[in-house]
């Protein structure tokens, strides 16, 4: 399976799973989507039937409200039957809504942000005092900078010298109610990150050629520091009326305009190897949504799409086209 197809099939679970179980945070399973792909198809080593396996990658992924991503990827490569995903945030289901380390293949339960990095600090630390060759993967949000114990991590690391370590940022721009630079200033996020001691690569995360020129670069690097990747993103990637709209933070995809159309979005750009096992061939006649309906509104906390926008924003806008009035009202 390529990455590209893993990366489809991780939204398309995404978008079916928050919908059957009402759950949120489909933007950032799809922001994310691309990365934890590239990760699962080329990057992490690991043993479907031997989960524990002492020489595997440890990762984790610290955005842990993205958790819908890492069962859908975990299932696809063979952890457990893909079937199972319909069960996340069930009463009982081991398919929590944030990552837990009860579902084969996951090494650290996480949702209370700004811990990951730490734990994969110890991780790293570890492997590198007692000659292990495996590696340590972390992502993070953007917004989940904000945590001092990221700072505090990133130090420890630098301090280490841990080369064994790689953090991927999911840079999306925007948090839970807002885009960062409304809530707390981010930038210039690669500057902070070098001045911490660290390797910075910067790269489109919703890009696989990208990705891999990322990952080959970690391989070059011969010096002895941590390395991290800020991956610009887009929250909502691959479903344009979700795309840099807040609102689908929280939000799941309702009946509807709101399922039907997200659907057929993917459907768009399905790669032709990938059997879609919920909506084959999508959704006939679906529902369109109607003027009535709240989409292409601004719905972040402070309002400030437009007045007083710093240009970095704006180009982020631009290159998503966000906020074009979407083509299918009626
Ligand atoms: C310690 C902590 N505080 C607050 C939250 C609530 N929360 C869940 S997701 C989120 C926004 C995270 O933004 P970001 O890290 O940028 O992730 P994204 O969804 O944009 O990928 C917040 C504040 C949390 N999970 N943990
Ligand atoms: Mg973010």
């Amino acid at each position: 399976m390529t990455s590209e197809e893993l990366a489809w099939k991780i939204r398309r679970h995404g978008v079916e799973m928050t919908h059957l179980s009402g759950g949120s945070h489909i933007g950032a399973i799809l922001s994310v989507a691309d990365i934890v792909a590239f990760l699962y198809t080329n990057i992490l080593k690991y043993d479907t039937k031997n989960p524990s396996w002492e020489e595997r990658d440890r990762f984790i992924l610290s955005k842990g409200h993205a958790g819908a991503s890492i069962y859908a990827a975990l299932a696809e490569v063979g952890f457990f039957d893909v079937d199972e995903l319909k069960t996340h945030y069930a009463n009982g289901s081991r398919l929590s809504g944030h990552v837990s380390h009860h579902v084969p293949g996951v090494d650290l339960s996480t949702g209370s942000l700004g811990h990951g990095l730490s734990v994969g600090v110890g991780m790293a630390y570890s492997a590198k005092k007692s000659n292990k060759n495996w590696k340590t993967y972390v992502v993070l949000g953007d917004g989940e900078c904000d945590e001092g114990s990221v700072w505090e991590a990133a130090l420890f690391a630098n301090h280490f010298r841990l080369n064994n370590l790689v953090a991927i940022i999911d840079h999306n721009h925007m948090q839970s109610l807002d885009f960062n630079e409304n809530t707390i200033e981010l930038e210039n996020l690669a500057e902070k990150w070098t001045a911490f001691g660290w390797n910075v690569i910067e790269i489109d995360g919703n890009n696989h050629t990208e990705i891999k020129r990322a990952f080959d670069s970690v391989l070059k690097i011969a010096n002895h520091k941590p390395t991290v990747i800020i991956a610009n993103t887009i929250k909502g990637f691959g479903i344009p009326f979700m795309q840099n709209d807040i609102l689908w933070h929280y939000r799941f995809p309702h009946d509807g305009w709101e399922y039907d159309c997200a659907v057929n979005e993917l459907h768009k750009n399905k790669p032709n190897k990938v059997r879609d096992i919920y909506t084959p061939n999508g959704i006939m006649n679906p529902v369109l949504p109607t003027k009535q309906d709240d989409v292409g509104n601004d719905h972040t906390f402070t309002f400030t799409w437009e007045t007083n926008y710093p240009e970095k924003m704006r180009r982020v806008t631009a290159k998503s086209g966000t906020f074009d009035k979407v083509e299918y009202i009626k």
